[in-house]
């Protein structure tokens, strides 16, 4: 069998203003949907980091993609991998995230990595969690994933939708949206973005979560780096208790340094409440590093952006090896990406956490597959039984978004153009703020 043709499909998805320490989302997400034909008449699938760069960079692969068997992934990594030699921060402390230069050739080598174990699974009659090993598990976990926001549910003009969440800037507000969450999803885990506000006031929030959901829901607080060594200590320390069993304290400062400083600090003052990472801990090269620091205890992996499902499921067997727990990132996704994170996690023999999962911020009528939304049972999602990743493109659908995408005004990702457009004109992004 043969790739014979490289489809990409950039899209425009309705996402509501949700606010981080980047910034606050623009009314659309972007994203790219990946097509591979081939001899045998199977399309595999996949779906990645959208704009202007991620298609250019899928584009620039096009030869080398065409032509090629879809079963020979390796050696088409070996090909990219020079690329991937490039030394120096990989970090997204200090750029949007998903758009790091550094991390472009794993990026781009993902997308087709997915698209090709779909068509190995169609070809095999198999689902792709059980061409990476085996599956672990048949449903994999999610948790509630809270943003502080404004009102408003993404879109322009005769596109702008209203959302169910509206304005969301205090605890009872994020009580409230993290209640509806529960309600439609039934998540049992639940992560607040944090770094925007106060810090007092997001040591407030969970407080409040704690107190509405108690201890049988797990609590997690990621503002993206943009505390000091010494607030990050101080919130660890005020929600010692909140953040024990199951939870988790996330990127609260810049670098592994950093990081490794606020573990020894807090467990000086015997709080061990584990750190984890999607912001210091990139790739596999961070490992070693991160677990001799003792600066991560907890890894979250990210099939776009840790070259594919393949190197979720090793970075997995890693984590154990070493001690060390696992998890999911996620960034804004459609379906097409939440079955590959579910068929990756589903064959990760540890994974220690629920996954992340912004799939609840977007919308059904935005929903690039056959059938819509993907459901969630108890806040997990099921492997289907199907070949491949288990899903359809809907390519009216698609059309749809790829002529919303060619209107827009922008090509990537700026958060922090968002928050001097509506929220201070003055806005930039500091790394530590508190
Ligand atoms: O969507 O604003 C966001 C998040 O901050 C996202 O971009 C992060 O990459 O969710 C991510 C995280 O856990 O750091
Ligand atoms: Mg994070």
């Amino acid at each position: 069998m043969k790739i014979t043709r490289l489809r990409l499909h950039p899209v425009a998805v309705a996402d509501p203003p949700l606010r981080s320490s980047y910034g606050r989302h623009a009314p659309y997400a972007l994203r790219t949907i990946v097509e591979l034909e081939t001899t045998d008449g199977i399309t595999g699938v996949a779906e990645t980091y959208g704009g202007d760069g991620p298609l250019e960079a899928l584009g620039e692969v096009r030869e080398r993609v065409e032509g090629r068997d879809p079963f020979q992934l390796s050696s088409l990594w070996c090909d990219m991998a020079a690329e991937a030699e490039a030394e120096g921060d990989r970090t997204q402390t200090h750029l949007v995230p998903g758009e790091n230069p550094l991390d472009k050739p794993a990026r781009t080598f993902a997308a087709i990595e997915i698209a090709c174990l779909d068509i190995i699974g169609k070809a095999a009659g198999k689902p792709v969690c059980d061409l990476l090993g085996g599956r672990f598990r048949d449903e994999v976990p999610f948790s509630a994933y809270l943003f502080y926001k404004d009102a408003g549910g993404g879109g322009l003009d005769d596109d702008e939708r209203e959302d169910a969440w509206g304005e969301c800037l205090d605890a009872r507000s994020i009580v409230g949206q993290c209640r509806r969450m529960i309600e439609q999803y039934g998540f049992r885990e639940i992560k607040l973005k944090g770094g925007v506000l106060e810090p007092d006031r997001e040591i407030e929030t969970i407080r409040l979560l704690r107190e509405e959901f108690g201890p049988d829901y797990p609590l997690r607080i990621d503002p993206n780096c943009a505390w000091t060594i010494e607030t990050s200590v101080r919130v660890g320390e005020a929600l010692k208790e909140e953040l024990a069993g199951g939870g988790y304290l996330e990127d609260p400062a810049p670098g592994l340094d950093g990081m490794a400083q606020v573990r020894h600090r807090l467990l000086e003052k015997g709080i061990e409440t584990p750190l984890a990472s999607n912001v210091a801990v990139t790739c596999f090269d961070h490992v070693p590093e991160a677990h001799c620091k003792d600066a991560a205890q907890i890894v979250l992996s990210d099939p776009h952006y840790w070259g594919g499902v393949r190197n979720v499921a090793r970075l997995s067997f890693l984590c154990e090896l070493l001690g060390m727990g696992v998890s999911m990132h996620s960034n804004n996704h459609l379906a097409v990406s939440l079955m590959a994170m579910a068929h990756a996690a589903a064959a990760m023999p540890h994974l220690t956490h629920a996954c992340d999962t912004h799939y609840p911020w977007q919308y059904e009528a935005d929903e690039v597959v056959a059938g819509g939304r993907i459901p969630f049972h108890n806040g997990c999602v099921r492997i289907p039984d199907k070949p491949g990743l288990g899903v359809d493109l809907d390519h009216d659908q698609i059309a749809r978004l790829t002529q919303r995408y060619h209107k827009l005004p922008y090509r990537q990702r700026d958060d922090e153009a968002e928050m001097r457009k509506h929220v201070d004109p003055n806005w930039r992004r500091v790394v530590p703020r508190w």
